[in-house]
């Protein structure tokens, strides 16, 4: 039996499990890890300079492809506290990533040892299995079953606690014979199917809310057939969008609080049937629930067993995973269709289109300072279909789910539940490094850019180009407006006068300046007339330097976006598009 050590049968279960890629720093008591990762020499490592970074980047690591294991690795005490952050919105968004601490060893733990925190009791509630491994020879059994979780049922993350001296000990470990443990989805039967379609069929205005479970499970085609045979049209949600394009007549929008379409809250109030496959009724998209679920009847299909009736009792819930349902829903409809049982939706159909045809926000405007709805108008023109867009949380975030378009799965790359400020950089390097093709274009706030800055230093170091827009209102824009509500604007405010850069006339740091010093390119856009110029400068700068490109945009200060408490009641700040040209980059234009 080969004999090594447990920290190399870690890194080479990684291999075996299809690890190319880990993100993380390294640290005293991980420098074991750290040695078998070198000597095995097939994981590429990307040195965050940031430990939470690490934990976002392994998220967007995950997102961007099917399959993919983000993995991040940090050392112990609080390089495993600061990556709790990225295991609570895995967790939360269920994506899979596997989080590598480095201990104090065993027989020091209870001594209160340098930095020995119990990472594993921290970790617990934002994981599917925290463990700190005691038995060296139990690793190759916890690696494995981390495995096994990570992709069974709603997937989630893991943390792995290794104290140094479980790291070096020796065990007899047989890569040859290594074997991933097999995963575990439930699926839905034909007679479940049946009769969620059977509810679906008798329904006048029928609607599919898909949900990022789709999208988790390589489901978005299978979403696409289903809906097309039972014509249905579409509400995906925040992690569901991408499902289906945007430009599909299907596409009927989001609804929500805040990151929804007018016609999308429009339609699913009018309509008398919900099918939500993938999603789990997050609180920003329902509202209120008497209002969401008044004259509806709902069918939850979800992975997680627990989740049918946690929100909300459904009229009827499926536990399957979003795929294995929606073969047998394909099948089953292809089989009604010919037995002609499938009803004509025309009409509805033509009501959902005329929505997203008429109720549009409007987006051009010329204001200077920049209005912000300009600036996503603007990025629709210069940012093709195949962008993967990639974003955390603000007014930023939430003008630009209103306003940008989505086209395919893992292209709206977002953290969707904890939403925490910082996300963006690290996540956007995660995606770049897990497809260095792909056009990404990270969109924050100034103060979310603010929080992780220091990641830019990682994709100049190891050459991971994206574009990242900065919408500057030096403020903390969302907090701002949920404040009106106190009738105060506290704390909030991110403006000084800069004594390096009286250019910026009160708006603070010098984002140009900053990314210069951290070894990207950077521009910066007063008026509304430079930013289509500044957006094809960045990409040839991206081309042509391989490193992240920032275009800072100083916006408007104050610039409401539209929100509100209920999905009937969301509050318009601005005139609404009453010709084409006041909405010219929507998907489907008023005449
Ligand atoms: C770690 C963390 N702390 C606090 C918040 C609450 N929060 C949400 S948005 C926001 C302000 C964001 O400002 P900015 O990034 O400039 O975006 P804007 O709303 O101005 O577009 C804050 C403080 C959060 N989401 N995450
Ligand atoms: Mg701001």
């Amino acid at each position: 039996m080969p004999r090594m050590t447990a920290a190399a049968a870690a890194v080479t279960i990684l291999d075996r499990e299809g690890i190319t890629h880990a993100f993380g720093l390294p640290g005293a008591a991980i420098n074991p890890f750290y040695a078998a990762l070198r000597s095995h020499g097939g994981i590429s490592h990307v040195l965050a300079r940031h430990v939470e970074a690490a934990s976002h980047m392994a998220e967007g690591y995950t997102r961007v492809r099917a399959g993919n294991i983000g993995v991040c690795v940090g050392t112990s005490g609080p390089a495993g506290t600061d990556m709790i952050t990225g295991l609570y919105s895995a967790s939360a968004d269920s994506i899979p990533i596997l989080c590598i601490t480095g201990q104090a060893p065993v027989a020091r733990l209870h001594k209160e040892d340098f930095q020995a925190v119990d990472i594993a009791s921290v970790a617990a509630p934002v994981t599917k299995m925290a463990t700190t491994v005691l038995e060296p020879a139990q690793v190759p059994g916890v690696f494995a079953q981390a495995f096994h979780l990570m992709r069974s049922g709603r997937p989630g993350p893991v943390l792995i606690d290794l104290p140094f001296d479980v790291q070096l000990a020796e065990i007899d470990f047989d890569p040859g014979t290594y074997e991933p443990l097999p995963v575990y989805k439930p699926a839905a039967t034909r007679a479940q199917i049946d009769k969620a379609l059977t509810m679906l069929e008798r329904a006048d205005r029928p609607l599919i809310v898909a949900g990022g479970g789709i999208i988790n499970a390589d489901a978005a085609g299978l979403l696409v057939a289903f809906a097309e045979l039972v014509n249905v049209p579409v509400i995906p949600t925040l992690m569901g969008w991408g499902c289906l394009p945007d430009n599909h007549p299907l596409m009927a929008g989001m609804a929500g609080l805040q990151t929804a379409h007018r016609y999308g809250n429009a339609t699913l109030l009018e309509s008398d049937f919900v099918l939500g496959i993938g999603n789990r009724w997050a609180n920003r998209h329902t509202g209120g629930m008497e209002t969401y679920r008044r004259g509806r009847t709902f069918v939850h299909v979800d992975i997680e067993p627990t989740q049918i009736g946690r929100v909300f009792p459904p009229d009827y819930g499926i536990v399957s995973d979003a795929k294995a349902a929606l073969e047998r829903f394909v099948q089953a409809a292809e089989e009604r269709r010919r037995a002609g049982r499938l009803p004509d939706r025309d009409i509805w159909i033509k009501e959902c289109q005329e929505r997203k045809r008429t109720m549009l926000r409007r987006t051009h405007f010329d204001d200077v300072p920049i209005k912000p709805q300009r600036v996503y108008e603007e990025m629709n023109r210069a940012f093709g279909p195949e962008t993967r867009y990639v974003s955390t949380i603000g007014l930023s975030q939430i003008a630009a789910a209103q306003f940008l378009h989505t086209y395919r799965p893992r292209h709206w790359i977002n953290a969707g539940q904890a939403g925490p400020l910082g996300w963006t950089v690290p996540a956007a390097i995660g995606v770049c490094a897990g497809d260095p093709d792909a056009t990404v274009v990270a969109l924050s706030g100034d103060y979310d850019f603010q929080f992780m800055i220091e990641e830019l230093a990682v994709g100049a170091q190891f050459r991971l180009p994206y574009i990242h827009v900065v919408v500057n209102n030096a403020y903390l824009g969302l907090i701002r407006q949920s404040q009106r509500g106190f009738d105060m604007d506290y704390c909030v405010q991110l403006s000084f006068d800069n004594v390096n850069a009286p250019e910026l006339g009160g708006y603070g740091v010098d984002h140009v300046k900053v990314a210069e010093g951290l070894g990207c390119k950077a521009l910066r856009v007063f008026e509304p007339a430079g930013l289509r110029p500044a957006f094809e400068r960045a990409k040839e700068l991206m081309a042509e330097f391989r490193v992240p490109v920032v275009v800072e945009v100083i916006l408007e200060r104050v610039t409401n976006i539209s929100m509100g408490t209920e999905l009937d009641n969301i509050v318009e700040f601005e005139d609404l598009a009453a010709r084409k040209e006041d909405a010219p980059t929507a998907i489907a234009l008023l005449d």
